[in-house]
């Protein structure tokens, strides 16, 4: 099989300029989902909002901004049937939401509650990953074993692209083009990986060819545009469900939010290229296409974005209204007899926290 270099692909468009020049559509998506799509935007643009207020409120721990990136993950989920798997980074923290998972678990998740952990079953949403690229090999093992099984079942994994320069990146990837699993590998391509640039990151041309080497088709789509995002992933959905393999899918934004909540991107990210992301940032291009297609008013926009802020407003107080977790759960789980330190540390931490 030959499959060509990948800079050669162009990037995949499907919302055109602000003046509507090259504005297209996709088949298979009537009005009624696009404005689903809306929906789902505003939902996750306002929950990533409001949790770097109730952070900087003392009210969820650190967290990990996705703002602009959003359509990679409402344009991905969409083109996944509810029996697909899902399994997120730290950045896709919130994905569970277009699945049904509560706002209030997430919160918790970051507030590091126990009742911050789902059902992965349940949902179809595996855990939150935090160790870069660790979950490739686990998306990889879970496609593959649907198939075995004989089940329909896709599997889809979020990662950066700092996680290609990862060892485990590697080993899903080749172990799922081998084993032709049924995966797509989402690469959200922000260009930055902290402090370290994506030009730093990797000397090949686009991340996109390092799917060459693993014998698996990619294609490059602007991650701005959730309709683009929304086409590639389908295609890539098919393919695997079809049995022809992973696909790699390389998605192109730029981070226009800090890493985190601990990071401080002005002492080394360009300011004016973020302020040109700002610009061109998801939500607001979607809304362009659908103002220019006649399908949202301010009425509608104003009364889907005050929804989710309600939504956001119970989800904080649900969360909140929950006792705290017991301080052993930190212990728990790790050895059937615990080490004398580890007793004598919960007992001090008991103290401290004055029994809880
Ligand atoms: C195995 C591992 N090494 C290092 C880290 C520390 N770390 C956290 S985020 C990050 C950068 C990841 O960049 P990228 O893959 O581009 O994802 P992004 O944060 O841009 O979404 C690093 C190195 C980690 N979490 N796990
Ligand atoms: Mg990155």
């Amino acid at each position: 099989m030959s499959v060509p270099p990948s800079s050669e692909l162009p990037l995949l468009r499907v919302i055109g300029d602000a003046d509507g020049a090259g504005d297209r559509s996709v088949t298979g998506l009537g009005d009624d989902a696009l404005l689903a799509l809306h929906r789902s935007l505003v939902l996750m643009r306002t929950y990533d909002e409001r949790s770097v207020v109730y952070h900087r409120q003392g009210r969820v721990g650190t967290y990990a901004m996705f703002w602009g990136h959003e359509a990679i993950q409402v344009g991905a989920e969409r083109a996944l049937a509810e029996r697909d798997w899902i399994f997120p980074s730290y950045r896709e923290s919130a994905i569970g939401l277009l699945r049904g998972i509560p706002a209030a678990t997430v919160l918790q998740w970051w507030r590091g509650h126990p009742s911050g952990w789902w059902d992965p079953r349940a949902s179809r949403v595996a855990s939150i990953c935090v160790p870069i690229a660790t979950h490739v090999p686990h998306a990889a093992g879970a496609a593959w074993g649907a198939r075995l099984r004989g089940e329909d079942t896709v599997a889809l994994v979020f990662f950066g692209d700092g996680a290609t320069s990862e060892g485990a990146f590697h080993e899903g990837a080749n172990f799922a083009a081998v084993m032709r699993a049924p995966l797509v590998l989402l690469c959200n391509n922000n260009q930055w990986a902290i402090s370290t640039p994506v030009t730093a990151q990797t000397a090949a041309a686009t991340l996109a060819d390092k799917a060459v080497g693993y014998g698996m088709p990619a294609v490059r789509v602007d991650g701005t545009d959730v309709l683009a995002v929304f086409e590639a992933v389908r295609n890539a959905v098919s393919r695997a469900r079809a049995g022809q393999g992973p696909t790699f899918v390389e998605a192109l934004t730029y981070r226009a939010a800090p890493h985190g909540t601990a990071d401080h991107p002005e002492a080394y990210i360009d300011p004016e290229r973020v302020e040109e992301a700002r610009r061109h940032e998801c939500l607001g291009r979607f809304e362009g296409y659908l103002r220019r297609a006649g399908l949202l008013t301010d009425e509608v926009a104003e009364s889907v974005r005050a929804e989710a802020l309600a939504a956001m407003r119970e989800a904080i107080a649900a969360a909140e209204a929950e006792p705290p977790g017991d301080v052993s759960l930190v212990f728990d789980h790790a050895y059937g007899v615990p080490p004398q330190a580890l007793a004598r540390d919960l007992a001090e931490l008991r103290r401290i926290r004055g029994g809880t």
